[in-house]
């Protein structure tokens, strides 16, 4: 099942949620900021050991002091016109995230908008992007959550889900 949801990705009581990170693992802003202040520094350190994420990749963590038990960090392509192999490295992304869950027996994971914040990732596109990974993946979980930040997502992705 896929849920859509309005709303802190880091509140969400799952198995994993997925951070929108950067390919060197570093404390950034946006959804990694607000996933690294909830998680505690516990999450700081895993990251440095982990010694990063090549676009397209994904790693894994616990989530530490989060509700989530872990966190799935995959870096998104910076947008750059559409002709660098952006939409299918963000294809990548949702696949290396699920391919990890898949691996720790996750049921139910949330995802936030990949590359669509400080990389500028065109909304629609990476929505249509992200719906059709869902789809894809949806009967291996019990729920997959499209976790969207602004209301604006919220109706991008309705849109793009057809309700
Ligand atoms: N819960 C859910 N979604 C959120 C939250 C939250 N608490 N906070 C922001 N978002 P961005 P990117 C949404 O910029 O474009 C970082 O600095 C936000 O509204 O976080 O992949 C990394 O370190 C947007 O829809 O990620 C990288 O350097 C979405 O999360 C770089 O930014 C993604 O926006 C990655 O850029």
């Amino acid at each position: 099942m896929i849920k859509l949801i309005l709303g802190d990705i880091t509140k969400l009581k799952v198995d994993a949620i997925v951070n929108a990170a950067n390919a060197e693992l570093v404390p950034g802003g946006g959804v990694d900021g607000a996933i690294r202040r909830a998680a505690g520094h516990e999450l700081s350190e895993a990251c440095e050991r982990l010694g990063g994420c090549p676009t397209g990749e994904a790693r894994l963590t616990l989530g530490f002091h989060l509700p989530a038990r872990y966190v799935i960090h995959t870096a998104g392509p910076v947008w750059q016109g559409g002709d660098q192999g952006e939409a299918e490295l963000l294809r990548q992304c949702y696949r290396s995230c699920f391919k990890q869950a898949m691996e720790k027996d996750i049921e139910t994971i949330a995802f936030p908008c990949i590359s669509t914040g400080v990389y500028g990732f065109p909304k629609q596109k990476a929505a249509a992007i992200a719906i059709k990974e869902m789809h894809f993946f949806e009967n291996r979980f019990s729920e997959i959550i499209a976790c969207c930040h602004s209301e604006e997502d919220r109706r991008i992705y309705l849109q793009v889900l057809g309700k």
